[in-house]
Formats: structure tokens, C-alpha cells, sequence
């Protein structure tokens, strides 16, 4: 069984930079703020949409409404840059190795 690693990313930590392991988990959480993210693969708020990574990080990415959390569990060797096109100062540098 795979090991997961909860590493949370909630904004205004927008910067983190978390090294996992070929299949852990990213957990995505925003307990403190209180407003909604739209997280997908890209850079300063802009949706990568060539980018290969975790399928629900891909393309416009996905919702994380106050509350709520979601895991994305990386499979695949590389360094991963995830933004917020609603707060495009939310650059998350995932190296998972
Ligand atoms: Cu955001």
C-alpha cells in the first residue's frame, strides 16, 4: 500500500513548495479564508492546458469551494507547478520524486 503524505495548501500560504514521493498525496484544503480556488496545472493564475500531470489538475483544473478538500495523488516523477487563476499569486512548486 502506497504511503500518502497530507500536505495542506491554504491560502494565504500560497508558496509552498512540498517534496513527495512517486504516489503521495497532495491534500487541498482552505480552512482559513473562506472563498473559493480553481486549481489547475500552470503558472501566476493561468491554466496550463498542454500541461501533463494528475487528471483532475489538467485542462481548467477544479473547484474547492469553502470546506471542502481534495486529495490529488502524483504518479509520476516531476516537478509540477500548480496556480489559481482566481488569486494568481497561489503558485504551489510540487517535486515528487
Ligand atoms: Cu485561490
Amino acid at each position: 500500500m502506497l504511503r500518502q503524505t497530507k500536505w495542506t495548501w491554504a491560502y494565504p500560504l500560497c508558496s509552498a513548495q512540498p517534496e513527495i514521493t512517486v504516489g503521495e498525496s497532495i491534500h487541498f484544503a482552505d480552512e482559513q479564508s473562506g472563498v473559493t480556488h480553481l486549481l489547475c496545472l500552470g503558472k501566476n493564475g493561468t491554466c496550463d492546458m498542454s500541461a501533463k500531470g494528475p487528471q483532475p489538475l489538467t485542462g481548467q483544473g477544479f473547484t474547492i469551494q469553502p470546506g471542502q478538500t481534495q486529495d490529488v495523488q502524483f504518479d509520476e516523477e516531476g516537478v509540477y507547478v500548480i496556480t489559481c487563476p482566481i488569486h494568481p499569486s497561489m503558485n504551489l512548486l510540487v517535486t515528487v520524486q
